[in-house]
């Protein structure tokens, strides 16, 4: 069976104000050239197919379109696709009957019942074991477990049920999807905070559920074999989805054959770069001062290409310099994404109002605690205007709350 495994499009996403549509276009016209020239039986796409659960009417065609578009083009051709937790799950659902027609699968959620004794299975498996067909013959099974479902358990029982359905025999593969972080991998481009930490499995879990021949993952952006385990996967996102994702992107081939699993990395090119100009700095004296980056701003500003700029800094950037900065890239091919300031370091004990313990946390306002972020972050106290105007959106905020 061949497989082709892909995650986190984030379909619709704004970036630092742009919209990514003709990006998505170039990598679904790349993904379509992946398929014609790999013929696989069958699509994986393990969650995040949108950035947001409210996706566009344009991002909605866009999807809409591309994945009919794909269907087309062999008959034979199956197309899985489960949500992550950018997606909603309802929504992505809600066309299920009408995706049927097109032989694509798609799962929102889990369809959970009561059941009157624990040992009896409390959900739908039929609707998540999704048969894969040649020639009229299920060749293997792909289990399309959407976000936060992704529990060791659920494999399991996942498997015990499979095996007792008629259809079933040993010689069809195993694929298993699943939108989750599994603690281990190489999370690149992500803040561990962000993640989350209740659907965070050790690889472990994994590796005890036997007879799965393939893991296709999504929801960390970084593509990896898990621990270099060949056939447990994340996708990686096929664009860079934040500055922090600036490597190569890709999709996986994956050909099962005779109990034997072998991935083939398939590199995606990028449409539109992402530059750190003039480079990433690791530090304050690795930084260049506004004045230079100014000057040498006029190297980077005709190429098509997202750009963060980094300068070095004794205090915040005035507003003046900032709105400089914004009016050089006007009219030009390069994307303004923000400055990245970059202070002298700190000596231990220069903040003064250090919280250290959970209660110290609570016992301060808003304010108060935004006032001292800003200040250790630039160095500086923030200035009365941002003082002024920073009160009265705490005071709004707390009137709405
Ligand atoms: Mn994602």
């Amino acid at each position: 069976m061949k497989v082709i495994h892909t995650a986190d499009w984030h379909i619709g996403q704004i970036f630092h104000n742009y919209s990514r549509e003709e990006e998505h276009k170039y990598f679904f016209e790349q993904l379509k050239s992946v398929i014609i020239k790999e013929k696989p039986d069958v699509l994986v796409v393990s969650g995040d197919v949108f950035h947001t659960a409210t996706p566009t009417i344009v991002s909605q065609r866009m999807y809409y379109n591309f994945i009919v578009d794909l269907s087309r083009l062999d008959d034979d051709l199956q197309i899985v696709i489960t949500s992550g937790n950018h997606d909603s799950p309802s929504r992505l659902e809600a066309p299920r009957p009408l995706w049927e027609a097109f032989n694509v699968s798609v799962i929102g959620m889990i369809d959970y019942h009561a059941v009157a004794d624990e040992n009896e299975l409390n959900f739908d498996a039929t609707k998540i074991e999704i048969p894969i067909t040649k020639k009229g013959e299920i060749i293997g099974w792909v289990l399309a477990v959407p976000y936060l479902n992704g529990n060791q358990n659920i494999y399991d029982k996942l498997l015990e049920h499979l095996k007792t359905r008629p259809e079933y025999n040993d010689n069809q593969c195993i694929v298993a999807m699943g939108h989750l972080a599994v603690r281990s991998a190489e999370i690149a481009g992500h803040n561990p905070d962000i993640i989350g930490k209740l659907e965070t499995l050790d690889v472990d879990d994994f590796t005890d559920v036997k007879g799965i021949d393939y893991w296709a993952f999504g929801h960390i952006h970084y593509p990896q074999a898990i621990r270099g385990i060949e056939n447990m996967r994340y996708a990686g996102s096929p664009l860079p989805i934040s500055f922090n994702e600036n490597y190569q992107h890709s999709v996986v081939s994956v050909n099962i054959e005779n109990g034997k699993t072998e991935a083939t990395v398939i590199p995606l090119k990028t449409l539109i770069p992402i530059i750190d100009f003039p480079s990433k700095p690791k530090s304050y004296d690795e930084a260049l001062p506004y004045e230079t980056v100014m000057m040498k701003l006029m190297e980077v500003l005709d190429e098509k290409a997202y750009v963060r700029v980094h300068v070095q800094a004794e205090k915040p950037l005035t507003q003046e310099n900032t709105a400089l900065m914004i009016q050089a890239f006007e009219g030009q091919n390069a994307m303004f994404c923000g400055i990245q300031s970059y202070f002298p370091e700190k000596a231990e004990g220069d903040d003064l109002q250090e919280v250290k313990t959970l209660r110290e946390l609570k016992a301060k306002s808003p304010f108060e605690l935004g006032c001292s972020v800003y200040q250790k972050k630039n160095g500086c106290e923030m200035p009365d205007e941002l003082k002024e105007m920073f009160k009265k959106v705490c005071e709004e905020a707390q009137k709405v709350s």
